[in-house]
Formats: C-alpha cells, sequence, structure tokens
C-alpha cells in the first residue's frame, strides 16, 4: 500500500447513540469535501461527517459491528501488515487499524507510529485514540448514552453537556474534551464510564552512545520518517533555511525523482531568503519566495487560533506566519514537509550551553507540548493542504529525546547530533548556522508586541496582553463559533488594551 497524496481524511465528527439523533452542524476550520456516513449497529447508530480532500472511500472500515474512522495516516504499514495473517491485505490505513484492533483490541494503538485520530465503534464501546504526540487534536462529549467526537473543538461547541473523563477540560465548552496524546480512551457507551490507556510516554531515561553511533542512528530515523512522509506527488518542504528544516528538505531531494518544491516566507521587516536560497540552489529545488505584509500577517492571527484552537501566546507567534504562508500556497491540495518540532528533543530554543538546563529544557518541553497543538494539520489544511513533521515521528523522537545532552550540545554547537547528522548533504554555513525562530525570522513577535505598545499597552504588560488577545480570540473563533474573517485582530487588541488601562480584572 503506497501512501497517495493526501490522507483519505483529515478531520471528523462522529457520534454514536442507542436511538439516533441528528448530528451538531459539523463547523470545521478545514477545507474538504464532506461525506456523511451513517450506520445501524445493534441497539446504536453511528452518525459521521468525514473531511476528505480526495474520494473518502479509505477513510472508514467496517468488518462485524467493529467500524473505525480514520483521520490522518500510519508510517510504519510495513511493519504493522507483517503482523497481520499472510493473505490479509488492507487497501487503506483505516483497514488496517481494523485488521489490528481484532488481534490486539486496544493495545493496537501502541503499534502504530502515525498521524492521526482514530474513533472505533465496537459493540458497547467508543474507543478513541490519538498518535504518541496527540498531532491530530481529538475532542470528545460523553453522556450516559452517547458519545460525540471530532477532530475540532469548534465541532462539538453546540454539543449537549458530557460528563468529565479523563481527558483536558476545553475552555469555555462545558463538557468537551481533549484526549491527551498517545491515549486511548474505551468509553461504554450506556454510562459513559471510561477507561484511559496511555500508549506512549516520551523516554525519561537518556541513552549513552558514541558521537558515530548517534551520528548514524539520526541520520537513519530522519531519512526514513522523510522517506514514508513524501507521497507520490513531487514534496514541497515549508524552508527557512535553519538546520532542521533544511535536513528535511535535503533528505527529501535524495529521495526524490526529480526536483523538489520549496517556499519560504518573509515580511517587508523581516525574512531569511537570502539563507533559505543557499539551500535552494544547493538541492536545486524549485523554490519560490513569499511575501506576506506585516498588516496581512497580524490580520491573519484569528485564522491561526480558529486553525490551532490553541492558548499558549508563545504557539501562536510560532504558527501565525506558517498560517499566512500556508493561506497564500494555491493549487490543489499538497503534502506539506516541515522541519516543526526538532528544537524540541534537542534543546534547540534555548540556546543552553550547561547540560543540566539543556535536560531540564527537554524534559519541561516534553512534558508540557500536550494541548498545545502547534502540530496540528488543520493549520494547512485551512487551505486544503496536509503538513507533515519528520522530527516528531514517534522513531525520530524517540531516539532524539533519549540521547544524552552531552550529543545534543557538543563543541560548543546546539542541536550537534542533527547537524553532524547531516553534514554531508548541506553546505557548510547551514550546517552551523544558529537557531532563528520562526517567530524571529519573519518578525512576527516585534509585530505582535508593537500592535500592543501602540495601542497603549506598556512594555512590562505586553506578554499578559498577548495571552488575554489570544484567549479572547479563542473565545471568538472556538467558542462563540465566529468566521475568523469577521474577527479583527486590532479591535481584539485595543479591547485588551482598554480593558488592562481599566484595571479590569484579566478574564483568563
Ligand atoms: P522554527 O524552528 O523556526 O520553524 C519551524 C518550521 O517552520 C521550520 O523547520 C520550517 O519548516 C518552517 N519555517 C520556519 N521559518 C520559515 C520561513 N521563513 N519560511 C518557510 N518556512 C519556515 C518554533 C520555532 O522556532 O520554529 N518551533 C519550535 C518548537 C516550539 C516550542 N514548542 C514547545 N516547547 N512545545 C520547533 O521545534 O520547531
Ligand atoms: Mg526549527
Amino acid at each position: 500500500m503506497m501512501a497517495g497524496s493526501l490522507p483519505a481524511a483529515v478531520g471528523f465528527l462522529a457520534a454514536v447513540r442507542p436511538h439516533g439523533g441528528s448530528l451538531p452542524r459539523p463547523d470545521f476550520a478545514s477545507a474538504g469535501r464532506r461525506s456523511e456516513l451513517s450506520e445501524e449497529t445493534a441497539g446504536h447508530s453511528l452518525r459521521a461527517v468525514l473531511l476528505h480532500p480526495e474520494a473518502p472511500d479509505g477513510a472508514h472500515a467496517r468488518d462485524r459491528g467493529t467500524t473505525v474512522i480514520l483521520a490522518g495516516e500510519l508510517y510504519n504499514r510495513d511493519e504493522l501488515a507483517g503482523l497481520l495473517p499472510a493473505g490479509s491485505s488492507p487497501d487503506s490505513d483505516a483497514a488496517l487499524v481494523l485488521a489490528l484492533f481484532g488481534l490486539y483490541d486496544v493495545h493496537a494503538f501502541r503499534l502504530l507510529n502515525g498521524r492521526f485520530s482514530a474513533f472505533v465503534t465496537a459493540g458497547e464501546r467508543v474507543v478513541l485514540a490519538t498518535d504518541h504526540a496527540g498531532s491530530v487534536p481529538l475532542y470528545v462529549s460523553a453522556a450516559a448514552g452517547q458519545v460525540l467526537a471530532a477532530t475540532e473543538a469548534k465541532a462539538l461547541r453546540t454539543a449537549a453537556g458530557g460528563q468529565p473523563l479523563p481527558a483536558r477540560p476545553v475552555r469555555r465548552l462545558a463538557g468537551v474534551q481533549q484526549v491527551p496524546a498517545g491515549t486511548v480512551l474505551d468509553v461504554r457507551v450506556s454510562t459513559a464510564d471510561c477507561v484511559a490507556h496511555r500508549t506512549w510516554a516520551p523516554p525519561l531515561s537518556r541513552r549513552i552512545v558514541s558521537e558515530h553511533e548517534a551520528v548514524e542512528t539520526v541520520r537513519q530515523v530522519l531519512d526514513r520518517a522523510v522517506r514514508v512522509r513524501m507521497g507520490t506527488d513531487t514534496p514541497l518542504v515549508v524552508l527557512s533555511g535553519g538546520i532542521d528544516s533544511s535536513s528535511v528538505a535535503a533528505l527529501s531531494a535524495r529521495r526524490s525523482a526529480g526536483r523538489i518544491d520549496t517556499v519560504s516566507m518573509g515580511t517587508e521587516e523581516a525574512d531569511e531568503f537570502p539563507q533559505a536560497r543557499v539551500v535552494a540552489t544547493h538541492l536545486r529545488s524549485a523554490h519560490r519566495e513569499v511575501t506576506v505584509s506585516t498588516a496581512d500577517l497580524l490580520r491573519r492571527m484569528p485564522h491561526t487560533v480558529w486553525a490551532a484552537e490553541s492558548l499558549d501566546p508563545d504557539i501562536v507567534e510560532y504558527l501565525l506566519p506558517l498560517t499566512a504562508l500556508y493561506l497564500r500556497l494555491e493549487g490543489g491540495g499538497r503534502r506539506i514537509l516541515t522541519g516543526y518540532g526538532a528544537d524540541i528533543p534537542l534543546g534547540g530554543m534555548h540556546r543552553e550551553d550547561r547540560l543540566p538546563h539543556l535536560d531540564t529544557a527537554v524534559c519541561h518541553d516534553m512534558a508540557t507540548f500536550d494541548g498545545l497543538n502547534e502540530m496540528t494539520p488543520v493549520l494547512s489544511q485551512i487551505s486544503g493542504h496536509w503538513s507533515t513533521h519528520p522530527y516528531w515521528d514517534r522513531d525520530v523522537l524517540d531516539v532524539l529525546v533519549a540521547l544524552e545532552a552531552g550529543l545534543k550540545r557538543r563543541y560548543g554547537q546546539d542541536k550537534w547530533v542533527l547537524r553532524a547528522a547531516m553534514g554531508d548533504l548541506l553546505p557548510h554555513e547551514v550546517v552551523i548556522r544558529p537557531k532563528l525562530g520562526v517567530h524571529e525570522g519573519s518578525g512576527t513577535t516585534a509585530a505582535f508586541t508593537r500592535l500592543l505598545v501602540d495601542a497603549g499597552v506598556p512594555h512590562q504588560g505586553v506578554d499578559r496582553a498577548k495571552r488575554m488577545v489570544v484567549h479572547d480570540l479563542f473565545d471568538h473563533v472556538v467558542v462563540a463559533g465566529r468566521h475568523p474573517d469577521e474577527v479583527k485582530t486590532e479591535e481584539v487588541v485595543e479591547q485588551v488594551a482598554e480593558r488592562l488601562a481599566s484595571g479590569a480584572p484579566a478574564a483568563l
């Protein structure tokens, strides 16, 4: 089974109830065609809306009273298929999960390396599963007699109040909860009783290996993660020219029969175009530069929160330039590879020399990523594209997190092991180029700060004001269900500035 250009489904809203009933209005930020699925099983009815870029056939699979709905894709299909009896050859990722569920039940999800959310109905049960990183967000609202789940929280905003589950409450959406990363929730429909199983956790121990072994292993797992994400069309890599995205581009280029596509974004105030061009020239990619005006960039903040459903202002600053870029990529749905997430297991954001501090940062970031939704595919899905992040492949992550800190920071370089692993594929200046975050390189952080200061927010109040703006945006586009085109960043900023000036308590 070969990965097509895009996954069969990129999102869903699904409900199981004993006696039918209609679904809430399927409110998604993701673009895509929608199809309805309706099935009656012993005493239950399943109703679902699937979001799919192409034909939806591969997005669900059914066999003897068990139905699997899968948004996203798997990256270890060959390994998984080897677990099935000889002669069985599932024709989609959903069918593969169905077959594995038949063999392993909930423990099937411990086997998967992928970027997905899954909804399984089996007799009296609904089973909800996220991938190891929770990279395709999944939300649930469950009460005795009914279980609703969706890949966007806003699709459940009108669902009747659910009861508490071992999941994370969503701000101001009563009864709606987010399934944690690397988790299966096994829910009994009649009572909404729920058992949670963790299927993945970041490694806590560290491996001591030689430089050579570390470099070889990183190269090998990353190469595989890139290869399995490439699909059948020409890959498109969002390229800053830093080591993370340049490595992904270099590995894609080596694996690709023809030239790959690369694209860089900048604003009229800041860009990394020259750095990206060095890489594009070296790899002979078909390269494009997209300049977004700072005003347009800031205008996209409601769209970023709408897509990511994130409440973290730092994350929104990282995702905003990418959202603006994705919205400028016209044409049919593309498969986009990014270098996102490399800094988390390698401690790259912290510019930290001291090994104890480096590992403290890695431990902290690996313990707190869940729920930030920074990897969500909806960000690119609002313009019909499917993004995927090789550094957060389950096998890559297991290797990178577990390396002892001295292999991450070495010879005065951050992310040393990655730089060493890519040394032969990239120009030296790229290999040693220091980290510049996308929020810095595009001027996003500075532009957001200036907007607040110009509205009267004192410098020491900027961080708090950013948090308030992001929370207000969330309330508009997720909780109230407004379309982001109707929400003006400047108006929300002005309202926050006024609240802060009047000393009104922050409504966080
Ligand atoms: P950064 O690493 O700068 O960017 C993430 C990805 O976005 C890059 O690898 C690249 O694929 C794409 N990108 C960045 N800049 C551009 C550009 N100008 N044009 C086109 N594509 C670009 C923040 C960050 O620094 O992003 N992300 C961190 C981690 C976030 C922290 N999260 C956490 N602690 N939970 C990261 O690891 O990527
Ligand atoms: Mg990076």
